[in-house]
């Protein structure tokens, strides 16, 4: 089964409609002429529904989704900043993918397993795992830097595509246990033609695996577009493997919190896996690394800016009278705050210990190991003994 339906999408009458502003207009958005994307929230920030993925929040959980996308974008922001002045190796931003992460983070129950790919410091701030934890590899200084059991949260993945046959695997395990939780593999556009995503559907398919694919469809793989991976819709990949596919509008936080907990739900209800295509758009570079001037229009940014995924929330807040001034003042507060102690934490990472690379490569020590760590602490040495 493939979700084709967009149908009936109209203005939503809401609580709040007599407080509605200018802010809120009943233009449509162009995503919306688009078949197959859900939408709930459009770029103008009005509320509009949808037959089979609707979803009613309250004002407070609403806040909750605008200060964590907002939180994480500070967080990103400044993760780049400190790349910039040297103090980290790398990084690999998220800006323009806070809805996307947001949304399918929050749809998460705590019992709940990720698997994600290296970009998904968003998801990470809604299992719990602090920032500056996030920024450990980045800087050189460990392998990871979180235990993944304590959030459920796996460790940063970049070969890519591998890890959702990590997520299938955990997951066909998770299903044997008879638990109902459920678990969510995160990929890109670029890693959907990788063997490993193919395989995991597969098998995810046929052991009716309780996982959900959440692929951030941000339309480039570093240089590459989205047509070079692809001559179908991503989410209609699902078709061919026996499950269903969803795209939904990922610079929407509803829309991606509603299709994502209808997934999960699935998923828990021991129905099999879900594909979730979440057309979104990757605003920075590839990393810190990537020049996107090489490859790609200012226009195209451009464009995705006007459905930027925060400002169309505030859009909604403001027109809905959800929240004032004092909010969006404190949340500006505590963004700096956030952004201080990343600051701070970074520069006061300690150096790993030179011998440390040796560590936890086998379980039980291996000769080669052993005999490279001893070359490595005589060449160490030989610098001590030039310096007496
Ligand atoms: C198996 C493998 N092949 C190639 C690479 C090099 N590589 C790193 S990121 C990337 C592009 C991934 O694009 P996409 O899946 O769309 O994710 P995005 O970076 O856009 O979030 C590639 C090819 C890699 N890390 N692993
Ligand atoms: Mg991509």
């Amino acid at each position: 089964m493939t979700v084709e339906s967009t149908a009936a999408r109209k203005p939503r009458r809401s609580g709040a409609a007599g407080k509605r502003t200018g802010a809120a207009k009943k233009q449509q958005s162009p995503q919306a002429s688009e078949p197959q994307l859900v939408q709930l929230l459009t770029p103008e920030g009005e509320r509009v529904e949808h037959p089979e993925y609707d979803i009613e929040l309250s004002a407070q959980e609403l806040r909750g989704l605008y200060r964590d996308m907002v939180l994480t974008r500070r967080f990103d922001a400044e993760a780049t900043a400190l790349q910039r002045q040297g103090e980290l190796g790398l990084w690999a931003s998220l800006l323009g993918q806070e809805a996307a992460q947001i949304g399918s983070g929050r749809a998460l129950r705590d019992d709940d397993y990720v698997f994600p790919t290296y970009r998904e410091h968003g998801v990470a701030w809604c299992r719990g795992v602090d920032p500056t934890n996030l920024l450990g590899m980045f800087r050189g200084v460990n392998h990871g830097g979180w235990d993944p059991n304590t959030n459920n949260f796996q460790l940063y993945t970049i070969v890519i595509g591998s890890q959702t046959l990590h997520a299938t695997g955990y997951a066909m395990g998770v299903a044997k246990d008879g638990a109902d939780s459920a678990v969510i593999a995160y990929f890109g556009d670029g890693a959907s033609s990788q063997g490993d995503v193919a395989e995991a559907f597969t098998f995810s398919a046929v052991y009716n695996a309780p996982v959900v694919f959440f692929c951030q469809n941000n339309q480039w793989a570093i240089s590459e577009p989205t047509e070079k991976q692809t001559r179908v819709p991503l989410y209609r990949r699902a078709e061919g493997f026996g499950f269903p596919g969803v795209r939904v509008d990922g610079n929407d936080v509803l829309a991606c919190l509603a299709v994502t907990r209808w997934a999960l739900e699935r998923a828990r209800r021991g129905e099999g896996p879900t594909l979730i295509e979440a057309f979104t758009y990757r605003m920075g570079a590839h990393t810190t690394s990537d020049d996107p001037s090489r490859y790609r229009h200012d226009d195209e940014r451009l464009a995705w800016e006007a459905k930027d995924p925060i400002q169309r929330l505030r859009a909604h807040l403001e027109a809905a009278g959800h929240a004032d001034e004092a909010f969006f003042t404190a949340l500006e507060e505590e963004s700096d705050t956030l952004a201080k102690r990343v600051r701070e934490a970074v520069r006061a990472m300690p150096d790993p210990d030179d011998m440390a690379i040796f560590e936890n490569v086998y379980a039980d020590g291996h000769a080669l190991v052993d005999e490279e760590r001893a070359q490595f602490a005589a060449y160490q040495a030989s610098f001590a003994e030039e310096g007496n």
